[in-house]
């Protein structure tokens, strides 16, 4: 038999040393996330767990490992991909927990921040020490975040800030959030919030259906006094948070793909021991087209995570290009999570196999990061030269 992401040999393409990567994190996932998964997600992660993986993973280097210096590991971006793949084979709340660390909350600082932010706050990030979360939507403007109305006015040398950020991954467990806030000469700043900051609260949202192995919550700024230093010196439009979304979204092109190829495993090995009609549900040919079908589509997505990730890392890779990893990659993932459930009946809907977890996971994913539709009209865009948008 040959494993689903064998078919096409695509790990051919792969160096020895971002094989050796995945590996690694792969067996991390073994170790430390499938044992605890099914619990975590019928309890919901406790902050003390966000912590003690957020450390786990900062001494695997997968923190900010995309990024060079400040203690990041500075891999290349197919090895950041192929993590996030094994992550989300786990589970996507713990793939979401290093995308945000990594890909928003510290890129914003390595990318935008002051040399004196980047030391503050990156090498404690980086170990998992510290936790840093990362507020654009709000309750009223998420695909559009162009209309915040979160703002920053100047008194003195200082900034205030007052505003509320909504869907906010690990927004109560983080040291710092990256708030985006437009200013009073109308353009979008970052700012670096430290947790305990008065007038800062960050509760915590409860009762979600998906995504339920990760805190998130919403951001709440009354008054929020900060120094002149805890803006983000290097950017002043939306280029900024839109740049770091870049990021997160290339390792969600490759994420998907590990809770897809983990829900195809789940349901190979039931179809090969579950007795329907006599014989195994493998040995049906509507069986059999189902899982031919979810295997092709896992190497397509697999081929083209592997071929932005190569134009990623030589540094030509563009917006469009990751959207339309994005797009595929997610809606593929979520196709082949549901199609997997019917394979497993009754048995599916059950925490006992991965399948409707990841499929309620992946939800979360086709909205976060941009949506389908979003991502479809950003690919438009491209086509046409015309924007939807405005
Ligand atoms: P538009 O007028 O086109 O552009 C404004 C400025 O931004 C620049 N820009 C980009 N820069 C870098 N990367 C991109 N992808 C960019 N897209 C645009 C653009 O050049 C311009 O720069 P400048 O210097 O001229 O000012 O922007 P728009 O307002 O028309 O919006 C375009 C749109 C709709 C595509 C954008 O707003 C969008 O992507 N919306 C979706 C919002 C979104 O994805 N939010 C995600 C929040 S974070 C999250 O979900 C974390 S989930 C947790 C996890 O990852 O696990
Ligand atoms: P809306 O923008 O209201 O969209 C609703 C529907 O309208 C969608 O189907 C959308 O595609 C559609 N739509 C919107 N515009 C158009 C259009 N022009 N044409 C056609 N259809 C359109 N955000 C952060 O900033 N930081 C985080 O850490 C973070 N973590 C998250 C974690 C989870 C679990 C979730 C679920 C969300 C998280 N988000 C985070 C928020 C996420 O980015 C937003 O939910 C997402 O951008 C969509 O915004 P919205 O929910 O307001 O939907």
């Amino acid at each position: 038999m040959t494993s689903p992401l064998e078919l096409l040999s695509v790990d051919h393409l792969l160096s020895e040393e971002e094989r050796d990567l995945r590996d690694a994190v792969a067996h991390f996932v073994d170790d430390r996330v499938r044992p605890s998964i099914a619990d975590w997600y019928e309890d919901g992660l406790s902050e003390s767990a966000v912590r003690e993986l957020a450390l786990e993973a900062g001494k695997l280097g997968l923190l900010g490992m995309h990024l060079t210096g400040y203690g990041c590991a500075g891999t290349n971006a197919v090895s950041y991909g192929l993590a996030c793949m094994e992550l989300e084979a786990g589970d996507s709340g713990v793939r979401s927990l290093v995308s945000v660390q990594g890909s928003l909350a510290m890129f914003a600082i390595w990318k935008f921040g002051s040399e004196e932010q980047k030391q503050h706050w990156l090498p404690g990030m980086a170990a998992g020490e510290l936790i840093g979360c990362f507020g654009l939507t709000e309750p009223d403007f998420g695909s559009n975040p162009a209309g915040m109305r979160t703002r920053a006015r100047r008194d003195g040398d200082d900034w205030v800030l007052d505003g509320t950020k909504m869907w906010i991954t690990n927004g109560s467990v983080a040291d710092v959030a990256v708030v985006w806030a437009r200013c009073d000469d109308d353009k979008v700043r970052g700012f670096l919030v430290p947790a305990g900051t008065p007038g800062f609260t960050a509760p915590k949202i409860g009762k979600k259906l998906s995504l339920r192995a990760s805190v998130t919550s919403e951001l709440v700024l009354e008054g929020v006094r900060l120094p002149a230093s805890a803006v983000l010196p290097e950017v002043s439009s939306l280029r900024g948070p839109l740049s770091c979304l870049n990021e997160a979204r290339f390792g969600i092109v490759f994420g998907a793909l590990g809770a897809a190829r983990d829900c195809l495993a789940a349901a190979i090995s039931y179809a090969q021991t579950r007795e329907v009609f006599d014989r195994p549900l493998a040995s049906f040919q509507l069986t059999q087209a189902k899982l031919a079908d979810m295997a092709l589509e896992l190497q397509k997505g697999y081929l083209l995570a592997l071929h932005l990730g190569r134009l990623k890392d030589a540094g030509t890779l563009r917006p469009e290009q990751v959207s339309l990893g994005k797009l595929n990659n997610v809606r593929e993932a979520l196709a082949i999570a549901r199609e997997c459930r019917t394979i497993l009946g009754a048995n599916g809907i059950t925490l006992e196999y991965p399948v409707l977890r990841h499929a309620n996971n992946l939800e979360s994913v086709l909205t976060y990061e941009g949506t389908s539709e979003v991502h479809q009209l950003v690919i438009g865009q491209a086509l046409t030269g015309q924007s939807a948008f405005s």
